[in-house]
């Protein structure tokens, strides 16, 4: 055998020429990174070998069995999508034009003053996240005040890098108390109105993610007031509508009763829950101008941002969100599959918190059934959530909260023991 051929065999077979290019790698200063607050509990759930493991991690939807949950409603949409038999061209910059329309009227109500007017400019976003990506750039760009956010303590953990990544400064103002688990609502009004002037402030529309706490209509008239003290501009971050109460006008509340009371609001939507449309990443951002001159001329410089980031959006998430808003007969089908399973997160709520009575548990778990959404803020120590994780496999965020909608009747018990094991 020749040298040559020698190497040859050596690299093939050991991999000889890989470790060479890695020690000469441009890449040798990077740092591994640590896995993600709340995607990183699906993988360490992935892991675990135990047969009674639940994830309450990440907020995903989960029918009694523990399984994901495709609406019907989506399914039919799919089907007469399909029937269409359209192309795949790509779509405008700003997205699927029903979708757009379909989406703000959602939110807003098919009768808003403010959609009948055309004073939104309506963009797809890929999904939440994106839809508040853009409308951090946006506000980076275009704000004309100070271009500090203002989150709610504690908020989405995803939000504080968003919003950084978009360049702009990120603070926060109390919103939760520990000590109730509820709404700090005295230091809510007290910080925001300590807020400078001219700034940005971050709303969650309904179901509060992390605590599943919201305020009720009084308090948010009274946050209002304070904000349009302040004169701070407010970004509405709304992607649990349905979720909270099973109504999507319900839930909507709060973003409709800003308007009505003059904010000029940016909004951000997602259809990833009250869709089951996770992996489609179908969402949409929204600024509502005070005339469809300066709606106009926001939307032109949204898309002037978008277009270097990712040109134009996926097309099939945004399809289903459009046909069925558009048709009556899949929307009437859609809106009781949203209360559905909003009902069942309530109905296991109430089942968690018997269950962990009846285990002995002499803590107080009220704010279990107070909370609202998607999750329960435990109010557990990290100490009660490393034991939750190593010795029952309860996968949750390290600050205490669980998805509730992965909680099932199945494994509830199994979880009100464990907390109750874990807590004691
Ligand atoms: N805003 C809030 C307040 C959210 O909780 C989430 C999702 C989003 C974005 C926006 P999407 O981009 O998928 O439309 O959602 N938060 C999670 O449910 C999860 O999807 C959560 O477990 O916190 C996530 O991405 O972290």
């Amino acid at each position: 055998m020749s040298i040559k051929q020698t190497v040859t065999l050596l690299q093939s077979k050991n991999g000889i020429c890989c470790a060479l290019q890695r020690a000469n790698s441009w890449w040798s200063g990077v740092q591994m990174g640590p896995p993600d607050a709340i995607l990183g509990v699906t993988e360490a759930f992935k892991r675990d070998t135990n047969p009674n493991k639940i994830n309450l991690g990440v907020g995903a939807y989960r029918d009694d069995n523990g399984k994901p949950y495709v609406l019907p409603s989506v399914r039919k949409a799919e089907e007469k999508i399909k029937a269409k038999g359209l192309d795949k061209e790509y779509a405008p910059i700003s997205g699927v034009p029903e979708f757009c329309k379909r989406s703000i009227e959602l939110a807003l109500g098919e009768n808003s003053p403010a959609v009948k007017n055309g004073l939104n400019a309506t963009v797809q976003g890929i999904s939440g996240t994106g839809a508040l990506r853009i409308g951090g750039a946006f506000l980076n760009s275009f704000f004309p005040g100070n271009k500090i956010i203002y989150l709610p303590s504690p908020s989405w953990g995803n939000h504080n890098p968003i919003f950084k990544h978009s360049g702009l400064e990120v603070k926060s103002y109390r919103y939760y108390n520990p000590k109730t688990c509820g709404l700090d609502v005295q230091g809510t009004l007290e910080d925001i109105s300590k807020i400078p002037e001219k700034s940005i402030i971050l709303l969650h529309a309904c179901a509060h993610n992390p605590t599943g706490v919201d305020p009720n209509k009084e308090q948010w008239k009274e946050i209002s007031e304070v904000i349009k003290k302040r004169n701070l501009f407010v970004f509405f971050d709304m992607a649990y509508q349905g979720f909270a109460t099973g109504s999507v006008d319900n839930d909507a509340f709060a973003v409709r009763y800003f308007l009505e009371q003059g904010h000029n609001i940016a909004l951000a939507q997602s259809f990833a829950k009250n869709m089951g449309l996770y992996g489609e990443r179908a969402g949409a951002f929204s600024i509502i101008g005070s005339s469809k001159d300066e709606a106009d001329r926001i939307m032109s410089q949204i898309k002037i941002l978008i277009r270097p980031m990712y040109s134009n959006p996926p097309i099939n998430g945004a399809r289903i969100v459009a046909e069925i808003l558009s048709d009556p007969g899949l929307k009437s089908e859609w809106l009781p599959e949203v209360k559905g399973m909003a009902d069942r997160i309530i109905s296991v709520r109430n089942k968690l918190k018997e269950n962990l009575k009846k285990e002995g548990s002499s803590r107080n778990w009220e704010h279990i059934t107070n909370q609202i959404g998607m999750f329960c803020f435990t109010g557990m120590t990290p100490e009660q959530v490393e034991k939750l994780v190593k010795e029952h496999s309860v996968y949750l965020t390290k600050d205490g909260r669980i998805s509730i909608a992965g909680v099932t009747s199945k494994n509830v018990d199994y979880l009100a023991r464990a907390m109750h094991l874990s807590t004691k």
